[in-house]
């Protein structure tokens, strides 16, 4: 049969991407990530088991993204997105793992088989793919092997060129719930700048406009996509200046630029020279993060992160459920161990919002947001997205609203569910939902700013021999191995007003991650280099100790 497996044919190709020596590769928080001279193999086998999931779920498209999102240009990366546009689903993840680290062939075959067994899969079914990358000089190559895996296994390709994380992820949910009462859009780039145009239009109809907003595209996709985008919107309705929109001239991805960048650094990036009023915001490199900022009246650099976002969107999603009249809707927010001490505090108490707190990686925070009817979600760095659920979509839909003002705000929510890219965060999607609720409330980055004041923070990277010494629990908030490191912490924290430090391994960087808070900057920076030199010394810190860890 046409579809069936053929093993000698998957052999004979796998022989032309064989796995290095020596290598052990982890399906982590973002897929495989890593250089990319390393991924040749791995990337042919992402592509036998985005064939395998597609068949076991009755022919449903399986989207495959290739970037390597803010990481260093020599970087790549792949990861699979499923018939709704989410992640991965997690139990597969291991298989994933498991097929890039058979050595051989035949090793290679047996894991094919064994997924195919305990998965019940009926190795008739069609399987259909569509893939995308970004702008990474290394994509071509690994393109061209992942399309040999695909072929192996004679799966029906769609090559969607080179997109957006955010594109891909939209563009495999609208092939799967086409025609159906959830249909998201048309299957195309196109499609997906019409929805987002249109609605955009909408909620900002009758407004005051705002100033240009600057963007920084991090030399990246989001430079040719934003541009496209606005072409939809029109400049009467957006006025954006890209800068970092270089995505062509090797070496200048997420160099010094790009939401990573500004996020870690706490600075501008390179190439812009923003004055006090100016609005800012920056993607990252395959533009599924935005951060905003500005400079103050003190030419103090103001950052606007996840945390800010989250805040934004919920404030106002919550004013427009209320106007609107929808009663029994609840609206929730999602955020992990990163996410500053005074955001939550004020989502708790001023806002009155549950928020729930979630280990780091898009899929956790996503799945959370699910069980609100409006979940916001969002990590610090950037990433998130609101998502409505059925519930909550048809009674938006079939509101009507008595007074002109609930009609709007009726409006308002509905423009919003095609605005928001529900699959996945989208810098894009993200920045229109920004500039919306800005122009809604008529509110300048420093008006929005202060809504609360950030408690000082530091992120530190800290290289061990093996990260995966280390065991955390409660969302990552505490460590249970190595065991006492945890209590070390804990008298450290105490000693500081406002204090807070958690320990976690990275799940896309071979290092452990510090992150401490306190009530000044001074105190923060110490607390942090305190911790990240107790990692160092206590859990085989490697490659010489920092200067600056205390
Ligand atoms: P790791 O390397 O596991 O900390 C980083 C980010 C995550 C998430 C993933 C995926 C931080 C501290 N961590 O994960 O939030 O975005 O990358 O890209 O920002
Ligand atoms: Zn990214």
């Amino acid at each position: 049969m046409e579809n069936s497996i053929n093993y000698d044919q998957i052999k004979e190709a796998a022989s032309y991407h064989p796995k290095p020596q020596n290598i052990t590769y982890t399906y982590g928080t973002a897929g495989f990530r890593m250089r990319a001279d390393l991924l040749d193999s791995v990337i042919f086998r992402v592509g036998i088991l985005a064939v395998l999931r597609s068949k076991k779920l009755d022919s449903k498209t399986i989207g495959i993204m290739i970037t390597a999102s803010h990481n260093p240009e020599q970087d790549n990366g792949v990861k699979l997105v499923d018939p709704y546009g989410e992640m991965l689903e997690q139990s597969w993840e291991n298989y994933a793992t498991q097929l890039a680290n058979a050595q051989t062939e035949d090793e290679l075959v047996d894991v094919i088989k064994q997924i195919i067994s305990s998965n019940n899969i009926d190795e008739s079914k069609t399987a259909n793919i569509v893939y995308a990358r970004d702008t990474r000089p290394s994509g071509p190559a690994l393109v061209s092997a992942l399309v040999d895996g695909l072929k192996s296994l004679n799966a029906k390709i769609i090559d969607f060129g080179i997109k957006t994380t955010p594109q891909l992820h939209y563009v495999t949910r609208c092939y799967n719930v086409k025609g159906t009462e959830d249909d998201y859009g048309e299957p195309t780039e196109e499609g997906y700048y019409k929805k987002l145009s249109t609605a955009y239009r909408k909620t900002v109809e009758g407004k005051q406009r705002l100033t240009p907003i600057n963007i920084d595209a991090a030399n990246g996709v989001g430079a040719p996509k934003m541009r496209e985008l606005n072409q939809y919107i029109g400049n009467e309705y957006l006025e954006s200046i890209l800068i970092n929109d270089d995505y062509k001239t090797q070496g200048k991805l997420n160099y010094q630029c790009g939401a990573d960048f500004v996020k870690t650094g706490q600075k501008l990036p390179t190439g812009s020279n923003i004055k006090p009023g100016d609005r800012a915001a920056s993607f990252d490199g395959d533009a599924d993060r935005i951060v905003y900022y500005y400079i103050d009246e003190e030419n103090t650099f103001k950052l606007l992160d996840g945390d800010k976002i989250a805040g934004l969107a919920g404030g106002f999603i919550i004013d427009l459920v209320k106007t609107a009249g929808l009663e029994g809707i609840d609206v929730g927010v999602v955020q992990t161990a990163y996410a500053n001490g005074s955001s939550t505090t004020y989502l708790e108490k001023v806002l009155n919002v549950p928020v729930s707190c979630v280990p780091t990686g898009v899929k956790h925070l996503h799945h959370e947001a699910e069980k609100y009817d409006i979940g916001v979600y969002f990590e610090a760095n950037g990433h998130g997205t609101v998502l409505f659920s059925k519930k909550a979509l048809k009674t938006i839909r079939s509101a009507e609203g008595q007074t002109a003002e609930q009609k709007e705000a009726i409006e308002k929510l509905r423009a919003l569910t095609d605005l928001i890219n529900q699959t996945v965060g989208d810098a894009l999607s993200d920045l229109l939902l920004v500039e919306t609720i800005l122009t809604n409330r008529q509110w300048s980055l420093k008006q929005w700013d202060q809504a609360y004041t950030d408690l000082p923070n530091r992120l530190v990277k800290v290289i061990v021999e093996n990260r995966h010494i280390f065991k955390t629990t409660d969302a990552e908030r505490k460590l249970l191995e190595p065991v006492g490191l945890q209590e070390q912490i804990n008298e450290l924290v105490s000693k500081y007003k406002n204090g807070r430090s958690f320990v976690r391994p990275s799940g896309t960087e071979d290092v452990v991650r510090v992150y401490a808070e306190a009530a000044t900057r001074e105190e923060c920076d110490e607390l942090a280099y305190k911790v990240a030199g107790l990692v160092y010394d206590q859990a085989g810190g490697t490659g010489g100790r920092p200067k600056e860890f205390l």
